[in-house]
C-alpha cells in the first residue's frame, strides 16, 4: 500500500492540530504510517503542548514544528520560510483550519456582523490562498494541497451560518487555485467531511441531533470516523489521486446525496 501511495520520505505540512480528535491529527497519524516526514504548524502555545504530548503518546516524531498564525501574512511567510529552509522541498500541505466567533454561530444568520463575516472569511477561506502562495515557492516538484470543508458550504445546515458562507468561498477558492497552480503541477482539493465530534463541534448545541439524523438518513446508516476522513485525505495527497484537482470529495457516509 505504501508503494502505491508514494508518500515515503515526502515532506508534508499539517496545519490545524488542536488535539488528538482533530481531523488534522488523524491525517498526521496516517502520514506517519505511510512513512512521510510530517511538519506541523500550530497557532496557540496550548496547541503546541497538546501536540507534543500527543506525538509522544503515539511514539511519533515530527520532522519539524513551527508556529504559524494564518491571520498574519508575516507569520505565514516566516513559517513557510523556516520550513523551506529546513526541508528544501514541500510535497504536500494539509489545511485543516477554520474559525468564526461563537456569537456568529449562535445568533440568527441575518445578524452576522461585518467584522464576524470578515474574520470567518479571513481565517477559514483566505488562509488557504495565502498558504498556497507561500507553500508553492517550495513545491518545486509539484504536489498536493488538501483542505477541509463541510456540507454547510452548499446546503443550509441550521446554525452553521457564517461558516457555511466561508466554506462556500473555500470550495470556490479550491477551484481557482487548482486552475492557477495546475501549471506548476500542484493539485488542490477539498474534503467535505461528515460531522465528526472534534473540538470545533464542541459547543454546537444541535450536534447530537445532527449525528442522529445522519445515522438515520445516510446510505451507510452511520457517521464517519476521523480515520475515514484521514484515509481519503491521504489518498488526495498521494499518487493515487494524481489525476484529480479542483474537486470537493465527500467523506460523509453518502449523506449529501439524499433528498
Ligand atoms: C468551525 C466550527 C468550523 C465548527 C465546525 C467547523 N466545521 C465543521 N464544524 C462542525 C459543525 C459546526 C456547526 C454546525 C455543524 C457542524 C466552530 C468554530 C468555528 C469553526 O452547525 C450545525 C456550528
Amino acid at each position: 500500500m505504501s508503494d502505491l501511495l508514494n508518500l515515503k520520505g515526502k515532506n508534508i505540512v499539517v496545519m490545524g492540530v488542536a488535539n488528538e480528535r482533530s481531523l488534522a491529527w488523524g491525517v498526521a497519524e496516517s502520514l506517519f504510517t505511510a512513512g512521510a516526514n510530517v511538519i506541523f504548524t500550530y497557532r496557540k502555545e496550548r496547541s503546541l503542548e497538546k501536540l507534543q504530548r500527543t506525538l509522544e503518546k503515539g511514539g511519533h516524531e515530527a520532522r519539524m514544528i513551527v508556529q504559524c498564525d494564518v491571520n498574519e501574512d508575516a507569520s505565514l511567510h516566516e513559517a513557510f520560510g523556516k520550513i523551506g529552509e529546513e526541508v528544501g522541498i514541500i510535497h504536500g500541505v494539509v489545511h485543516s483550519l477554520a474559525f468564526a466567533h461563537q456569537e456568529d454561530l449562535r445568533n440568527r444568520f441575518v445578524e452576522t456582523t461585518r467584522s464576524g463575516y470578515a474574520f470567518a472569511q479571513d481565517t477559514s477561506a483566505y488562509s488557504l490562498i495565502a498558504t498556497a502562495n507561500e507553500a508553492r515557492s517550495y513545491m518545486t516538484e509539484g504536489g498536493s494541497i488538501v483542505t477541509m470543508s463541510y456540507l454547510g458550504a452548499e446546503r443550509v445546515v441550521d446554525g452553521y451560518n457564517v461558516m457555511g458562507v466561508a466554506k462556500a468561498a473555500l470550495e470556490a477558492s479550491v477551484r481557482y487555485l487548482a486552475n492557477d497552480l495546475g501549471k506548476e503541477n500542484i493539485r488542490v482539493n477539498a474534503i467535505s467531511a461528515g460531522a465528526v465530534r472534534t473540538l470545533a463541534a464542541k459547543g454546537v448545541p444541535s450536534f447530537n441531533t445532527i449525528l442522529n439524523k445522519i445515522e438515520e438518513t445516510a446510505p451507510l446508516k452511520r457517521n464517519v470516523t476521523q480515520e475515514e476522513v484521514a484515509d481519503m485525505t491521504i489518498a488526495m495527497l498521494s499518487k493515487l489521486s494524481s489525476g484529480v484537482t479542483g474537486e470537493t470529495i465527500y467523506v460523509d457516509a453518502g449523506y449529501h446525496i439524499m433528498g
